[in-house]
């Protein structure tokens, strides 16, 4: 075979083993190879893809990484109308639905299927002998825009189907999971960029990206609920028509089954209602709709959305209580935001008191007041907020509220800029700025001070211990050794884990310094641009923003920065206590980072310790038990109980070579 042919080989091999992969992981749940097993492959199959570009097919799993950059969006024009739902807002409103399909059909309870209504962004599908060739936005219903990079990049949208269909149309819902939701705007707000007010803007504005690199880096699912067309198949029932597109590979609407009669469906929909709060991402209702695709016909449909099908919409889960106070929380870039304090209330599965005011505007536009009686309801489910105040009950004497001119924390004033929603505390030296700042120094993907969390930096800044993230490198074991909580040996270790984070190097330390919009991916390019802190001090806009995927708004954020005296001071400390400034390539070594280790046996070359070192000098752990924690035992000779364990839990087990090829 020539070498050709062998690549061909292997890239088949490869695709099959991947898109294997990604279906257990993504869509049965059910993941059986290691991700850096799938990231081996996947290296691998880019590389032959990039040696051998005829071998890029449009249904490789390397397209799911993103990259391609649009100008915009082409039109898609939907052959199958994507129609809208009637809506009904309660139990009368469904009867009545229900009583015009019993009189077009001539039956007392029709078949009915009620499944849970994702509140997401509708997209066709469609799949040419088995193969994703395009997906698009369900736009005005009549015509989408096609947005096929972007969803090859949605891990559970299957590329290529289990069986070759000639023509295949799926309707589903691309959805942004709550925990993701979270995830990212904690990442936006570390950034300083602006927070995505629910899951279903973080998913619509991840869709709309031209650069599908994007839309790859945000965790988006989808939900398949409806076959739009297919060639050379037909269904009698729509659950038939779920199986098919289950046997295909796809994510299908779970908790679907049949009920008989409008009564049995309204049972569902009061289910569903209940298990809301536990779902992993939002819905905003359920949708009943006939089973019987002949019954379907039956029922026709206008314009615009199907006779044989409607939307039950819950109300949002609101619950009213007293506001008892407005506090206010002051952040690393200094915003001062304020904060609803009430009465403990349930809403949507769990207990809230507390609710972002978001800014000193909203409070004005709803007239907020201290004593007030509010209405609180969850954002898109997950983030609490205060929806109106009910006037009615205002009792008399309550005040306007307005911002201290000074800052809660430190006492100095606070500033409005005209064209900013945010107040900021201007203080450099603000307790509560270096707090925050301090606690994002030392956390994980920063410099990664072990035992250095939020409720000991607190305490240190509380004893005046420490005010930035310098002083961290001045403090002496003795000192800790007498604060409650620290024996001799934890203050050893901490001020030992202080030490070792002086050699995380320049990537790790520009991302720590907290620079607005600079998160850790950009600092890695910026000091593998520059090799050392002085000349990315140095560099001008343009330098910066010449570096791919350095935007002009982060280039001059890093700018700002290091224009402030400030920063050059704590960077003139950072030297002066012999912290690596310095970008090595090796520095890189993160490849075991976030992995879990526990070694058991007799290696074959190393010791125990030396092994342990190695995974630790590539940033993975290593533990002295097996549990569910532990990504991989690392076996060796009598190997005993640990290996038993591993087996019983379905923990990858390794030996010396392997580790030695996983970190290369
Ligand atoms: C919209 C949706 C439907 C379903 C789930 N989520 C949606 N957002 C479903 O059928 N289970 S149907 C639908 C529509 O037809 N507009």
């Amino acid at each position: 075979m020539s070498d050709f042919e062998h690549a061909k080989k292997r890239v088949a091999e490869l695709t099959e083993i991947l898109n294997d992969a990604n279906r257990k992981y993504y869509v049965l749940d059910a993941p059986e190879i290691s991700d850096f097993d799938y990231d081996k492959y996947m290296r691998e199959l880019i590389e032959l893809e990039t040696e051998f570009p005829q071998l890029l097919k449009e249904d490789s799993p390397s397209r799911r990484v993103g990259g391609e950059v649009l100008e915009g969006f082409e039109n898609v024009e939907h052959a199958v109308r994507m129609q809208s739902l009637t809506d009904v807002f309660d139990k009368g409103e469904l009867l009545e639905f229900d009583g015009r399909v019993r009189s077009a059909l001539g039956v007392d309870k029709p078949e009915y299927t009620t499944e849970l209504k994702i509140d997401g962004l509708s997209v066709s599908l469609e799949y040419r002998d088995g193969v994703f060739f395009r997906g698009s936005t369900r736009g005005n219903g009549a015509v989408g825009e096609d947005i096929t990079n972007n969803l090859k990049t949605v891990k559970s949208i299957p590329l290529r189907l289990s069986e070759p269909v000639p023509y295949l149309e799926v309707r589903g819902e691309v959805f942004m999971p709550k925990k993701a939701f979270l995830d990212l705007n904690e990442l936006r707000e570390i950034r300083g960029e602006p927070l995505f007010a629910n899951p279903r803007n973080a998913a619509a504005g991840s869709l709309r990206q031209l650069d599908s690199s994007v839309t790859a880096g945000r965790r988006l699912d989808i939900f398949v609920f409806n076959v739009q067309a297919v060639e050379g198949l037909e269904f009698s029932t729509h659950t038939e028509s779920l199986e098919y597109m289950e046997k295909l590979g796809f994510k299908v609407i779970p908790d679907r089954g049949i009920q008989h009669g409008i009564e049995e469906a309204y049972a569902e929909i009061e289910r569903l209602g209940e298990m809301r709060g536990t779902l992993g991402f939002d819905i905003d209702g359920a949708v009943v709709k006939l089973n019987s695709l002949d019954d379907r016909a039956v029922m026709g449909e206008t314009t615009k959305t199907p006779r044989w099908a409607t939307a039950f919409k819950y109300p949002p889960e609101e619950q009213e209580t007293e506001l008892l106070d407005i506090v206010l929380q002051v952040g690393r870039t200094g915003a001062v935001t304020p904060n609803a304090v009430f009465t403990p209330v349930r809403i949507a599965g769990s207990v809230v008191s507390r609710a972002t005011l978001h800014n000193i505007g909203y409070i004005h536009q709803k007239d907020i007041r201290i004593g007030d009686f509010i209405k609180v309801r969850k954002a898109g489910d997950v983030i609490p907020e205060v929806a109106e105040v009910v006037k009615e009950k205002r009792r008399d004497g309550l005040k306007k509220y307005e911002m201290p001119a000074e800052c809660p924390v430190c006492g100095e004033p606070i500033e409005k800029a005209e064209d900013e929603a945010a107040t900021r505390c201007v203080n450099p030296n603000c307790p509560a700025r270096q707090l925050r700042s301090v606690i994002h120094f030392a956390s994980k993907g920063a410099m990664d001070i072990e035992g250095l969390g939020p409720a000991i930096v607190e305490r240190f800044i509380d004893g005046g211990l420490i005010s930035s993230c310098a002083d961290l490198y001045e403090l002496k074991a003795e000192q800790l050794s007498g604060l409650e909580g620290f024996g001799e040996k934890s203050a050893e270790n901490l001020i030992a884990s202080i030490e070792k984070s002086k050699s995380r190097g320049l990537a790790r330390l520009l991302a720590a310094l907290g620079i607005p919009l600079i998160g850790t991916r950009a600092a890695q390019l910026i000091a593998g641009r520059f090799g050392d802190i002085d000349k990315v001090m140095e560099a001008e806009e343009e330098q910066l923003s010449a570096i791919p995927d350095i935007g002009e708004r982060m280039a001059a954020s890093v700018v700002h920065y290091f224009s402030d005296p400030a920063s050059k001071e704590l960077i003139r400390r950072f030297k002066k206590y012999g912290l690596d400034l310095t970008y090595e390539t090796e520095e890189t070594a993160d490849t075991l980072a976030g992995k879990t280790f526990v070694i058991t046996g007799t290696l074959p070359s190393m010791k125990r310790g030396d092994a342990k070192k190695l995974i630790e000098q590539n940033g993975g752990k290593v533990t002295g038990s097996v549990s569910k924690k532990t990504d991989y035992l690392l076996a060796g000779e009598e190997a005993g109980s640990k290996l038993d364990k591993a087996n019983a839990l379905g923990i990858p087990v390794i030996d010396e070579a392997e580790l030695i090829s996983m970190i290369g």
